[in-house]
C-alpha cells in the first residue's frame, strides 16, 4: 500500500524528549494527547457536545473531540473525550519530599528493632472519622498483608492494634493512650469536599489539646495522601498508593529510634 498514513515511517514522528519541557503521550511523543471524562448538568445532543468541547479548550487542550457521550438521567450528560495539552512541565526541576528512612524487609525490622529498642513497639491504626474503607489499613497491619509483603501484625517485635473503620478521632486517642502507643496509624480513603483534611487536621489538634502530639508518631496513609501532604498537616509522615508494612514499619522503626537517641 502506498500513500497517505500508511506509508508514514516511524522517522516521521517526533522522538524528542525534553525532560524540561514535558507533555503527555499518547501513541508519539509529544502529542500531547490526554483523555477524560466528565458529567455536564445539562441534556444530551448537540448543545451538550459543543458545551464539552468549549470546556476542554478553557482546559489548555486542542483539537477537542468528544468520542462517547450518554444522557446519564434527564439533564445530565457523562463524556469521553481526548485532546491535545498544550502546556508542559519542566521535570528536572521537579522535587518531592519522601520519607527518607530506608526500606527493611520483616525480618530485618524486626532484628532492628529487638536491638535497638529491646521490647516491642505498639502501633495502633484505624481508619477514622466516617470512612468506612479498611482494605488500606488492612492491608498494611493484617497478618497476611498485601502483595506479597505481610502486615504488621506478622512482625514479632511489632504489637499491632487495628481498631477497623468509621473510628471517631477521640475514642482512637482514649485507645492509643490505653495500649500506650508507640505509633499511630490513620488511614483515610475517602476525599470528597475535603473531608479527610478536616478528619485528619481534627486528630492532631486533639492530640495536641491532650499535650501527646510529641509523645506518638504519627503517620497517615491512603491512595490520595502523599508525605507532603501529611508533613502539611501536621504528621510526621504520610504514605500514598502502593506502599506497604514494609515502609511504614521501616519508618517508625528508625523514627523512634532517632527520636529516643535525641532525648
Ligand atoms: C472497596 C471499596 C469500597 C467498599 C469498602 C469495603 C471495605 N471494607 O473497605 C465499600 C463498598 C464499603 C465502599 C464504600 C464507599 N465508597 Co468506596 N471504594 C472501594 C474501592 C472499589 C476499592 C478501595 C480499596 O479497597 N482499595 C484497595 C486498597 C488496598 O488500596 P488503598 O486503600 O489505596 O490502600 C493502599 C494505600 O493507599 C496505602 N494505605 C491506605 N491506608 C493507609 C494507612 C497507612 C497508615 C499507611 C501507611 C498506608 C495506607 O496502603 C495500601 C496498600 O498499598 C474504591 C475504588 C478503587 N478502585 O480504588 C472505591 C472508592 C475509594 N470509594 C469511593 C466512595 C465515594 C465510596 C462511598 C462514599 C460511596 C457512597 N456514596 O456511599 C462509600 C464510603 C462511605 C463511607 N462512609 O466511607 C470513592 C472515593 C472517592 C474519593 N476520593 O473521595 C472511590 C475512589 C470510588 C470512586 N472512584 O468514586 N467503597
Amino acid at each position: 500500500m502506498s500513500g497517505g498514513l500508511y506509508s508514514m515511517h516511524s522517522k516521521d514522528f517526533d522522538k524528542t524528549l525534553d525532560l524540561t519541557s514535558v507533555r503527555p503521550y499518547g501513541d508519539t511523543m509529544n502529542d500531547g494527547k490526554i483523555q477524560l471524562s466528565f458529567t455536564l448538568p445539562v441534556p444530551a445532543g448537540d448543545e451538550a457536545i459543543e458545551a464539552a468541547k468549549q470546556l476542554i479548550k478553557k482546559m489548555g487542550l486542542d483539537n477537542p473531540q468528544v468520542v462517547f457521550y450518554k444522557e446519564l438521567m434527564p439533564g445530565f450528560t457523562f463524556f469521553n473525550c481526548y485532546g491535545s495539552c498544550t502546556h508542559t512541565v519542566d521535570y528536572s526541576t521537579i522535587y518531592v519530599p519522601k520519607v527518607e528512612s530506608g526500606v527493611m524487609d520483616m525480618h530485618e525490622t524486626d532484628t532492628f528493632i529487638r536491638e535497638q529498642v529491646g521490647r516491642k513497639l505498639v502501633i495502633v491504626g484505624a481508619s477514622t472519622g466516617t470512612d468506612a474503607h479498611t482494605v488500606g489499613i488492612d492491608a498494611i497491619m493484617n497478618m497476611k498483608g498485601y502483595a506479597g509483603h505481610y502486615g504488621l501484625e506478622r512482625y514479632e517485635m511489632i504489637e499491632a492494634y487495628n481498631l477497623g473503620s468509621q473510628v471517631p478521632n477521640d475514642e482512637f486517642i482514649a485507645k492509643a493512650i490505653e495500649l500506650r502507643a508507640d505509633a499511630l496509624l490513620v488511614s483515610q480513603t475517602v476525599t470528597q469536599k475535603d473531608v479527610h483534611i478536616k478528619n485528619l487536621v481534627e486528630l492532631v489538634e486533639l492530640l495536641e489539646a491532650e499535650g501527646l502530639r510529641d509523645k506518638m508518631i504519627l503517620v497517615c496513609g491512603g491512595p490520595r495522601l502523599s508525605h507532603e501532604l501529611a508533613k502539611e498537616l501536621g504528621y510526621d509522615a504520610g504514605f500514598g498508593m502502593n506502599s506497604f508494612a514494609d515502609d511504614v514499619a521501616s519508618y517508625i522503626a528508625q523514627e523512634y529510634v532517632k527520636r529516643a537517641s535525641i532525648k
